[in-house]
């Protein structure tokens, strides 16, 4: 049998964390044959709650969970994971200033970063999912200069799912048979979802989605648009944020990861940016992405039009503002 693979989940009493700690406990995230232990770690108000998300976890038997740590101290949560799935953070609330929710952040994704430097496993790879998620993510490798910048990555597969279940639903055709979308940029509604590479898998072999869909004012107008408003969509139907969808596409994100991208497949992962596609370096940029032996690599080569240059450029432009705002809560 396989050892267990530790797992962290920050914010694990929040709402996707009580969606995902369950997902991961049956194997979602890393396989069905591999044992896991959580560590599950929150902030001293919601300890109660916390302990009573893993009163569930053992009342439901998983046969692969192989231990549960439930804790408010950040060093104990870090120690020895293998994985880090960084849900936790301070929420934007009414009134408040964009520069005092990113101070709050910075705070706490700085301390985080240096209890995960010192305490998790060699090689952990970590998975930012709280917003800012990109930049969040930049702060946490600044100051985790020992984890190489290879393992640390934000979350856009949500948007990248998105995207597909919006061209499945359009085209009535099953989700499994689309793929190559592309999210560009930020997870935030500058976010670029790009169909010029997507395409269907049909009878007579694979299509392209613009062939497809034959309306080129919807590809580049709502499609667009509502893969960029759908979080709010979810806000505006459910009043609370997106939770199941979020937990399942960090499980994507983290599997795909872990256990590779089928060939011919890519997926959208936030990574540190090397300039591909021009985009400014040293930002946490989104883009498409194969994995092999446990490694992300930038899709290369695709053909950027004009209209995506411009879009791609946007968002790059909201990052670099994002990440001077954020540097400048530092001091
Ligand atoms: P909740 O408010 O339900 O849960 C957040 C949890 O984090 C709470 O239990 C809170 O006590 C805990 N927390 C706060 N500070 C902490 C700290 N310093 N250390 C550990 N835990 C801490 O929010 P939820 O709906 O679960 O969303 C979590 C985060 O995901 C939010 O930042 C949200 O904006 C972000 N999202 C990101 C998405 C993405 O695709 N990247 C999509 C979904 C979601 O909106």
């Amino acid at each position: 049998a396989k050892d267990p693979v530790r797992v962290l989940v920050t914010g694990a009493a929040g709402q996707i964390g009580y969606a995902l700690v369950p997902m991961i406990a049956r194997g979602v995230m890393l396989g069905a044959d591999q044992p896991v232990i959580l560590h599950m770690l929150d902030i001293p108000p919601a300890a109660e709650a916390l302990n009573g998300v893993k009163m569930e976890l053992v009342d439901a038997a998983f046969p692969l969970l192989k231990g549960v740590v439930a804790t408010t101290d950040a060093v104990e949560a870090c120690t020895g994971v293998n994985v880090a799935v960084m849900v936790g953070g301070f929420p934007r609330k009414e009134g408040m200033e964009r520069k005092d929710v990113m101070s709050k952040n910075v705070s706490i994704y700085k301390s985080q970063a240096s209890a995960l430097e010192k305490h998790a496993a060699p090689n952990c790879k970590v998975l930012v999912v709280a917003n800012p998620a990109n930049t969040n993510a930049l702060i946490l490798k600044e100051y985790a200069p020992s984890i190489p910048e290879k393992n640390i990555s934000c979350l856009t597969r949500l948007d990248h799912n998105r995207a597909l279940g919006q061209i499945s639903e359009r085209l009535n055709v099953q989700v499994s048979d689309v793929k190559n979308v592309i999210i560009w940029g930020n997870h935030s509604s500058s976010q670029y979802p790009d169909v010029n590479h997507a395409t269907v898998a049909t009878p007579a072999g694979d299509k392209p989605v613009r062939e497809l869909v034959a309306d080129d004012a919807w590809l580049n107008g709502e499609f667009i648009s509502t893969v960029q408003q759908r979080g709010a969509a979810i806000i505006k139907a459910r009043k609370l944020s997106s939770a199941l969808s979020a937990a399942s596409s960090a499980c994507d994100h983290i599997r795909d990861w872990v256990l590779g991208t089928p060939e011919g497949t890519w997926v959208s992962m936030g990574v540190y940016s090397d300039g591909s596609y021009n985009v400014p370096a040293g930002l946490i940029y989104s883009f498409p992405v194969t994995c092999k032996n446990g490694e992300w690599s930038i899709v290369q080569g695709l053909s950027i039009d004009e209209f995506s240059r411009k879009k791609l450029d946007a968002t790059a432009e909201e990052l670099s503002e994002e990440k001077a705002l954020a540097y400048s809560c530092l001091t």
